[in-house]
């Protein structure tokens, strides 16, 4: 059984407990910036950041990053690389990965979410409950595709980029780094760098970095 430490210890620490339970792997504990936390579900918070290279030292080879927000996650997982953790690619059982499919260093594949044909999953990427990518897309690092999103073939989304919660992407279209796509969109055309959009069609809100 592979041994993991999680790093974050919010609500997203939760259902990635959860995916490493499903996957049978090991617990050591979690670490948080909230040094008052005790636990998150019965997983111990053995204490913040620091702790990390000590962790490694006595052994433990791999991290689980339980941060949502995309730029930490992107950041302590940064963190933790240099520090000599593996961050093995989490895809819950019930999910369904294409075999051509390329899943980088980090990455999570929540329940049910479907990865098509030929897709790239960058590192520390996230595909979040029951959400859709289809063939030949290619997710940038750190982004994140939240629950239930339907993404159609050949779609490019940058780095750091959010996509919300049900939102749909016609085929074909590129979205830049950085942005964020507002909960329940639909994405009919190109979208930039640093840019949020929500709707159906997608239109700015604002512009400006996240
Ligand atoms: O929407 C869904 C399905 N999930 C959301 C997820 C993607 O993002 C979820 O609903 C939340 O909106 C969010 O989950 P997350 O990232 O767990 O957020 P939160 O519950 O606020 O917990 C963040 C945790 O990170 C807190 O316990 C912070 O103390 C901790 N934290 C902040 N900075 C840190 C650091 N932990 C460590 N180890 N290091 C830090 O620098």
């Amino acid at each position: 059984m592979t041994d993991f430490i999680i790093i974050g210890g919010g609500d997203h620490a939760k259902v990635i407990i959860e995916v490493l339970r499903a996957m049978n792997m090991k617990i050591i504990g979690a670490v948080d910036a909230n040094k008052d936390q005790t636990h998150v579900l019965d997983v111990p918070i053995l204490g913040d950041d620091a702790i990390l290279p000590s962790l490694r030292h006595q052994g433990v080879a791999n991290v689980a990053m339980g941060i949502g927000d995309n730029r930490l996650r992107e950041r302590l997982g940064k963190r933790a690389h240099e520090l000599g953790f593996s961050a093995p690619p989490l895809i819950h059982p019930s999910a369904l990965i294409s075999p051509s499919a390329r899943i980088g260093r980090g990455v999570v594949v929540m329940a049910r979410a479907v990865i098509g044909v030929q897709a790239i999953l960058r590192d520390m990427s996230l595909v979040n409950t029951g959400a859709i990518l289809d063939h030949d897309n290619d997710l940038g690092g750190s982004a994140h595709v939240a629950p239930g999103c339907a993404i159609a073939g050949n779609v490019h989304i940058g780095d750091r980029t959010l996509i919300g919660v049900g939102s749909a992407i016609r085929p074909g279209v590129r979205i830049g780094s950085d942005s964020i796509i507002g909960a329940g969109s639909a994405v009919v055309s190109n979208i930039g760098d640093k840019q949020i959009v929500g709707g159906a069609p997608a239109r700015p809100i604002k512009t400006g970095a996240q």
